[in-house]
């Protein structure tokens, strides 16, 4: 658990008044920032960021929505938040009682309805009794199309979403997945800021969401549920070779023996496939979420996971990476984003695509003509 943060230090946060959020609550545990004083231009994302690290919910679920904004005039204060998020973050020191010495991120996916969110409601609780704070977020390539189902999670991680040590945030809707992706990567730095020292990422393993959520997690875990003994054809390889840890949920009930049967299965999978890690050698455990069986074993492991990526300084190496992936992510986007709204380009990218079909022009010559409008009319931009 982190420890309280002296009000001293808090003070020291934020020099700016507070217009959007003030300082509400100490946290039952939140981090220690040491005597460091930490500004930023903006009064409303100093106002934020003072709320967040003090324990306000509400300036914690309001700074997550200004760095989820698409609005032009949010992106100033929602970098600014970034960079008080991202300093503060270097003078946070942690003591857990599970002798973690960072946050640790991690990454759940499954095919709909293996048990994600029954086990994110017991596992959560479950690290809550250890002191911990856990905060829930959502990658869901779903609700990107469709705008989600905010209650279907609320209601399946119901004492865990009302409970005081916890924060669940539903999945953003109206957002492309790389947007939602990108958001959900920033928010996970905005919930340790605000004192929560584990962070679960669920998506459903379907598309490109797990790639994502792989690149912006500590450990990637697969949850799978027993079935007619053929779910593992159907699996991708992709997402096997990604997973550093696979749980078989619903070992319970008439579904015992077959989740033991899929266990081995995965087993013997996993020794035909190249480890991404090389430290590492991904388990495969059995649980039941109903039955809140495996969850212990499910936690050494992990703990068994954070101990060997840390002691060989894996965790921050793993965490550098990431940031250069996500920097590279975010560039293809906003370029991409400018060049499709770039207005000579937008004029003339009908008829070359209709060219380019009609095999009048080939794709490549297209493109670069396509490249040549959008350099040529940012040149001549002011
Ligand atoms: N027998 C058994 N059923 C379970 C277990 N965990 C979850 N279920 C059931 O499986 C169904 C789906 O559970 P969810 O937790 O909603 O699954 P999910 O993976 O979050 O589903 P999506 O969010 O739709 O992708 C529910 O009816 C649960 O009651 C378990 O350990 N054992
Ligand atoms: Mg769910």
């Amino acid at each position: 658990m982190l420890r309280q943060a002296s009000s001293a230090a808090l003070s020291l946060l934020a020099t700016r008044p507070s217009v959007a959020c003030s300082a509400v609550l100490l946290p039952r545990s939140s981090a220690v920032l040491g005597a460091r004083t930490i500004t930023a231009a903006s009064p409303r994302a100093s106002g934020l960021f003072e709320g967040l690290v003090s324990g306000s919910r509400n300036c914690l679920a309001k700074a997550i929505t200004l760095v989820e904004s698409t609005r032009y005039d949010d992106k100033d204060d929602a970098s600014e938040l970034l960079s008080m998020v991202l300093r503060s973050s270097s003078i946070r020191q942690y003591k857990t009682q599970d002798n973690f010495k960072s946050t640790f991120r991690i990454g759940l996916s499954g095919a709909p309805g293996v048990g994600k969110s029954s086990f994110i409601e017991q596992f959560g609780l479950f690290l809550i009794e250890r002191g911990h704070k856990v905060a829930v977020l959502a990658v869901d390539p779903s609700s990107a199309r469709t705008g989600g189902s905010i209650l279907g999670d609320k209601t399946r991680m119901e004492f865990l979403s009302r409970h005081d040590d916890a924060f669940v945030r539903p999945s953003p809707s109206s957002c492309t997945l790389g947007g939602v992706a990108r958001n959900t990567n920033e928010a996970i730095l905005i919930c340790e800021a605000a004192g929560y020292d584990i962070i679960l990422v669920e998506t459903v393993g379907v598309g490109q969401s797990e790639t994502m959520v792989a690149d912006m997690v500590d450990i990637f875990t697969l949850l799978v549920a027993p079935g007619g003994g053929d779910e593992l054809q159907g699996m991708k390889r992709g997402i096997m070779e990604l997973s550093d840890l696979v749980l078989v949920n619903k070992a319970d009930g008439v579904l015992a023996v077959p989740a033991r049967m899929a266990q081995m299965e995965y087993i013997s999978a996993l020794k035909f496939m190249q480890p991404v890690n090389a430290l590492w050698r991904p388990e495969v455990l059995l649980m039941s979420a109903a039955e809140k069986k495996g969850i212990d074993e499910v936690w050494n492991s992990m703990k068994l996971y954070y101990k060997t990526m840390y002691d060989s300084k894996s965790l921050f190496q793993r965490r550098a990476e990431q940031n250069k992936t996500w920097m590279w992510r975010q560039i293809t986007e906003e370029l991409l984003w400018r060049l499709r709204h770039d207005p000579k380009v937008k004029a003339s990218l009908l008829q070359l695509e209709e060219s380019v079909k009609n095999g009048r022009i080939t794709p490549g010559s297209a493109a670069e003509q396509v490249l040549h409008q959008f350099i040529a009319d940012q040149q001549v931009r002011p």
